[in-house]
């Protein structure tokens, strides 16, 4: 019946009581055989009491050659060499897929090694088969992985040779020389870490003595979901805008028509982001042809000859253009859909947003994808100016923990006067472009049926850039698809948007996403 496994505490006070009497075991791998108990178990003995400062441990390593699991199996059945011979019949030939049967995965190095040693020989005729030369094999290298094993060592060419062959590998061994630490006792109280039943029933709470608090301990990690950053801030800035009384716009469509997301924001046929460098067209289904005709119509004339105070741009508008099918390349697709369905039926005053994926066919780099997701706001309303643009762009903006915006004129198709917006973030200490804005122009507004004397101010900007700079992202890559790393995404700190202070420490620290 094999012995007891001496238990932790056991060899805890083996060690201890060894200690008080020799003062020091400068070796513990020793100890450890002399109790007879893995190393492993003393080790976690000698990190307890060293955590006490009961103990003190030197840590010793050296590399150590150590048989491979292939040399313990040779070890205890024979090299493959010999367990090859010792398979075939004493003399004559055998069969190697017989033999194969029997040897199983040593077949190979066995007869490679046999053949090696002239041990066996082959069948010109029937290479199937393989004589066999010898009648005893001496097996020297079990002999010498045994002897290896007991601490034995041979000269180099043995050794390159063994180790050629797999069977020994270097290994690492680590080793403690202990002393008495300063809080040394002979026997360690075990400090109760808990008042129980027992301990009030049997009254002995009263000499026990307990282990302290450790305010310091980690909880136990809790294993939850954790929300894709982009989602985060898109939660944020969808909150942003149903705050301030906007309601989204249904932006399911992927696929979108050239005519509502060019041609109805009187971008021209020849535009150059109308061609596919810059945009992605459908092979199938190519085109669509259900499109309002009466309000087609008016589109075809305001971009050849204009109207509504506009010259138009005088050029020869195809419908087969306008019905060509593509990724959308900005959600103002979607608003131009909304903004004609606002007038289907009566008009009243709206507020809109978007934000959802746009796909343009550009050069991936750090901060641009073929795709992102677009933010957009607009407001119809009777009577908007510039100056309605610029309160509402404060107000939103400031909600993004922005305060300081500076506009830069800028030209959009569809919108006169156009602005790029910039905004000061405090923490970074840095002025950055946050997005584009402008009043729809009246080539656009009045061929849908919008009212005399109702305007639209909208603003767009991209939800990626936001998420980069509030969580320290320096690569879009990093922000989704293969290369986030989740401990990134795990451990980051929770990206409050409206405080413009970035915590560098904890926003990985590493600014260069701003530039
Ligand atoms: O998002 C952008 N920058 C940004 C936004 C917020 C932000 O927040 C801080 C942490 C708190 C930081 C940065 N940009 C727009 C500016 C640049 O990044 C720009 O280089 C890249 N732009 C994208 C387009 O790239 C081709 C961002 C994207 C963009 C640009 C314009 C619009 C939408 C998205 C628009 C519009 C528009 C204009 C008029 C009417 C309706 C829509």
């Amino acid at each position: 019946m094999a012995a007891e496994q001496p238990s932790s505490e056991d060899v805890e006070d083996e060690l201890l009581a060894h200690l008080d009497a020799n003062a020091e075991i400068p070796d513990s791998r020793s100890f450890a055989s002399s109790l007879g108990v893995p190393h492993r178990d003393v080790e976690d003995v000698i990190k307890r009491l060293c955590a006490f400062r009961i103990v003190g441990s030197t840590d010793m390593t050296k590399e150590a050659l150590v048989l491979t699991d292939e040399a313990k199996g040779y070890v205890a059945r024979g090299s493959p060499e010999v367990q090859f011979v010792a398979a075939m019949p004493p003399k004559g030939a055998a069969s190697k897929a017989a033999l194969q049967e029997i040897l199983g995965d040593v077949f190979d190095v066995g007869l490679k090694a046999a053949a090696k040693k002239q041990w066996i020989g082959f069948d010109k005729e029937n290479e199937d088969l393989v004589t066999r030369r010898v009648k005893d094999t001496k097996d020297e290298l079990q002999e010498q992985l045994k002897r290896l094993e007991n601490g034995e060592v041979f000269d180099d060419k043995v050794m390159e040779g063994l180790k050629r062959r797999k069977l020994i590998t270097k290994e690492k061994s680590i080793w403690y020389s202990l002393k008495k630490g300063p809080e040394f006792v002979v026997k360690r109280k075990t400090l109760a870490t808990d008042v129980t039943r027992d301990h009030l029933k049997s009254g002995d709470w009263k000499d026990l003595e307990f282990k302290d608090y450790n305010y310091g301990a980690q909880g136990q990690p809790i294993a939850i979901g954790y929300s894709q950053p982009l989602l985060e801030v898109l939660e944020a800035i969808q909150n942003i805008f149903v705050e301030m009384g906007f309601s989204e716009m249904p932006t399911n469509m992927f696929v979108e028509s050239s005519f509502w997301n060019f041609d109805a924001l009187f971008q021209p046929q020849q535009h150059p982001a109308r061609d596919s460098h810059d945009t992605f067209f459908l092979k199938a289904p190519a085109t669509t042809p259900q499109l309002p005709d009466d309000y087609l119509e008016k589109v075809k004339q305001v971009h050849q000859s204009g109207g509504y105070g506009s010259k138009g741009y005088g050029y020869d508008w195809k419908r087969d253009e306008a019905e060509k099918n593509l990724l959308r390349t900005h959600t103002t697709a979607v608003s131009t859909r909304m903004l004609y369905k606002v007038v289907q039926n009566s008009f009243a005053p709206k507020r809109y947003y978007s934000i959802d994926r746009v796909f343009r066919n550009e050069a991936v780099d750090r901060t641009h994808l073929a795709e992102f997701h677009q933010i957009e706001g607009l407001i119809c309303d009777y009577g908007l100016t510039l100056g309605d643009l610029i309160g509402v762009l404060e107000d939103f903006f400031s909600r993004l923990g922005m305060s300081k915006l500076r506009f830069k004129p800028a030209y959009n198709p569809y919108t006169e006067p156009s602005m790029e917006i910039f905004g000061y973030h405090e923490g970074l200490k840095k002025w950055m472009e946050i997005g584009n804005s402008g009043m729809f122009r009246p080539e656009v507004l009045l061929p849908m049926g919008l009212p005399e004397g109702v305007n639209v101010i909208a603003w767009g900007l991209s939800l990626e850039r936001p998420t980069m700079i509030l969580n320290g992202i320096n690569n879009i890559r990093k922000l989704f698809g293969p290369k986030v790393n989740f401990k990134v995404i795990k451990n980051r700190p929770m990206c409050r948007l409206g405080c413009s202070k970035v915590d560098r420490s904890s926003a990985g620290g590493d600014m260069s996403c701003l530039s």
